[in-house]
């Protein structure tokens, strides 16, 4: 057997290594968490057949080294460092090095607007909801694509918590503005800082919408949002917010910072969408990151049957 030498355990060989130990061990426990989160019918992970039971906030064992339709999870290595996250740098290769060291702690989330109970929590109080894994497959507006497997919790428990009224038809998120630490906002004037974007409530509300508080069992690195950010697996990646310091509740639909930006190029729904291209490229195919060659892009990313329903009526080519 090889040996490993201490350099070489990254966090993706203590995930994999437990896995295998527990598939000798013979451990067949299903995660009562996620099998409610995905329904019977029609799992989102994959199937739930490795796992311990999830201990209060401890991470769940990893479930599968796939997403539900068979596609191999990303290295972590890949997906800690090929990022957006443009208050850095717009270079995707140098964001983990310049996102290094960002003060996650203390942090709060301030949630508040159209709520009967305004609340902000802190650290430990987002660490009080029981985080689940899912695998979700996460689709750039730039049409490339990777399969992560993030730790979380659905945004409706936080969302109960603080009791939007009847009025509330948007949720508006607000990544923190820091300078001193996030050189590419002085480098990238033209945008409209902070970074926000919206969905709407019933979007919000949706079983699949997740605040993530980590990846691969473990907590957040900065380049990919810590310490917690949303992911919305249907819609391009640029609506999954990163490090969220502010959630209001809002009657009118939020101005993202790529509504801003370019109105006619981002819109607010953003679903993914193989049969409407972006004004100046082709968007129904895509490049999964560390495949050669390129994927058919799925309507709503591979979440149709979940979320089709959301958008009865619409015309998705005109609401994109
Ligand atoms: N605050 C903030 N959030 C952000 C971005 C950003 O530049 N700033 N980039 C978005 C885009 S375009 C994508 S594709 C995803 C990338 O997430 P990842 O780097 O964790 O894969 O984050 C999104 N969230
Ligand atoms: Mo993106």
């Amino acid at each position: 057997m090889k040996k490993i030498l201490p350099s070489e355990i990254t966090p993706e060989n203590i995930y994999l290594s437990r896995r295998d130990f527990l598939k000798s061990m013979g451990i067949v426990t299903a995660s009562a968490a996620v099998l409610a989160a995905c329904g019977p019918s029609a799992p989102l992970t994959s199937s739930p057949e490795l796992t311990t039971e999830s201990a209060g906030t401890t991470p769940a064992a990893p479930m599968a080294n796939t997403d539900e339709l068979g596609d191999p999870l990303n290295s972590f290595d890949d997906i800690a460092n090929y990022n957006n996250y443009y208050e850095f740098t717009t270079d995707k290769q140098r964001v983990a090095d310049l996102a290094e060291g960002l003060q996650t702690s203390p942090w709060e989330v301030q949630v508040g607007g159209l709520v009967n109970n305004p609340k902000t929590f802190s650290i430990d109080d987002l660490r009080k909801f029981e985080v689940e894994e899912r695998i979700y497959r996460m689709r750039c507006v730039e049409a490339w694509s990777m399969v992560i497997p993030w730790m979380g919790f659905p945004i409706s428990k936080l969302l109960a918590e603080v009791e939007p009224k009847a009025e509330a038809k948007y949720v508006r998120f607000e990544t923190l503005v820091d300078t001193d630490q996030m050189p590419g906002i002085k480098k990238n004037p033209w945008y409209q800082w902070p970074y926000i974007e919206g969905l709407r409530v019933d979007e919000a509300m949706h079983e699949l919408t997740l605040m993530a508080t980590g990846l691969y069992g473990k907590d957040l690195l900065p380049q990919n949002g810590a310490p917690i950010r949303l992911v919305v697996p249907w819609k391009y990646g640029f609506k999954s917010i990163k490090s969220i310091v502010k959630i209001d509740l809002v009657t009118e639909i939020p101005t993202s910072l790529w509504m801003a930006a370019a109105h006619n190029e981002y819109g607010f729904y953003a679903n993914v969408n193989p049969e409407v291209d972006h004004p100046r490229w082709f968007q129904g195919s895509e490049r999964r990151i560390g495949e050669l060659g390129r994927r058919e892009t799925l309507v709503f990313n591979g979440y149709k049957k979940e979320v089709a329903h959301l958008y009865k009526g619409m015309d998705l080519a005109v609401n994109f």
